[in-house]
């Protein structure tokens, strides 16, 4: 772990101008942060940052921002839920207890996607040209989720799409795989009075997860296999990763299971795993829990607050939960 650095904003590239790295795959900023990084875009998290994103702190209630493991029963794409047993100390005389998490998949609900978790279907390289055989556990494991332990904390913004589109009676089925366009996010954030600033951590609020936890039992059965499952997310284009990246987004999550409409093609190169996770290094944030949230920015007109998040310290994990939380 290295501590968060400030940087030199008007020293990075835009968009237009990527790759700046010579062999480096179109769009992506391999080589930006130099060439042994492994933080991507996090890099645009700053001191200065986190101390004005303090200042979003007006009134002293946070925000829970992943669900409870286990909440989705069965696990989207047929990851495995987690088994939890208390474990008696009885035995030896005490009156207490252990927690056992066993079989414990980090993607099972709300997660970040750590940047090992895809590499490029062409290039077959992660982000900065990591390779399939430097992803491995512990310490050493290249671009492990370790490395994010104590820098993913600052300037949350929520754009609640989902609300902006239902004012204008275009309301989709987010049991869909539509996608809301860039113009959206930026009506949204328009309509909210909003503006982004380097290093914000962006939250997309597609109605998901609201409607995921309104269906039956028997529909979360039936949506859980991979083949199976229909959601709604962003675009994924190029316009739209050059606009985070020209932005200096840190990261982006949303309440939907893959930020961009799943299903998606593996062989696809203009997925936007693939553009965001291996090409510019931008982690992606899914099944977050967002209506609480969005509920209290429509009330105080306020999209913006402190955001924390403390992934797994697991050495070479490749995702995490979030423990996330907003502060407003
Ligand atoms: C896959 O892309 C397979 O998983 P996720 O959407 O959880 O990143």
């Amino acid at each position: 772990m290295s501590a968060m650095q400030s940087i030199d904003f008007s020293r990075i590239p835009r968009f237009a101008d990527l790759p700046i790295k010579k062999g480096a795959p179109p769009e992506s900023s391999w080589g930006v942060f130099g060439d042994d990084d492994e933080l991507g875009c996090l890099n645009f998290l700053t001191p200065e940052a986190v101390v004005e994103a303090a200042a979003a702190v007006a009134y002293g209630r946070a925000f829970r921002l992943d669900a409870p493991i286990n909440y989705a029963d069965p696990p989207l794409f047929n990851r495995a839920p987690a088994r939890h047993t208390i474990v008696s100390f009885e035995r030896f005389g005490l009156l207490g207890h252990d927690d056992s998490l066993d079989a414990y998949n980090t993607q099972e609900g709300s997660q970040w996607d750590g940047l090992c978790h895809v590499g490029h279907v062409t290039h077959r390289k992660f982000y900065n040209g990591v390779t399939a055989d430097q992803i491995q556990d512990g310490p050493h494991g290249k671009l492990g989720i370790h490395r994010w332990a104590d820098r993913l904390v600052g300037r949350g913004v929520l754009i609640d799409v989902r609300k902006f589109t239902e004012e204008r009676g275009r309301a989709i089925d987010p049991l869909t795989d539509t996608a809301y366009s860039l113009d959206d996010l930026v009506g949204a954030l328009d309509a909210q009075r909003t503006t982004l600033k380097p290093g914000s951590i962006v939250l997309v609020r597609t109605g998901w997860i609201a409607a995921y936890r309104g269906s039956s039992a028997e529909a979360k059965r039936a949506m859980a296999p991979l083949h199976a499952l229909r959601a709604c997310g962003i675009e994924a284009s190029s316009r739209l990763v050059g606009w985070l990246w020209d932005h200096r987004v840190a990261a982006i999550a949303t309440d939907s299971p893959a930020v961009e409409p799943w299903p998606w093609s593996f062989q696809d190169e203009g997925a936007l795993h693939f553009r965001a996770l291996s090409l510019l290094g931008l982690p992606l944030g899914e099944q977050f829990v967002l209506d609480e949230l969005a509920a209290d920015c429509a009330r105080d007109g306020r999209y913006e607050f402190l955001l924390t998040s403390a992934p797994l310290h697991l050495e070479g994990g490749v995702a995490s939960p979030p423990n996330a939380l907003a502060i407003k």
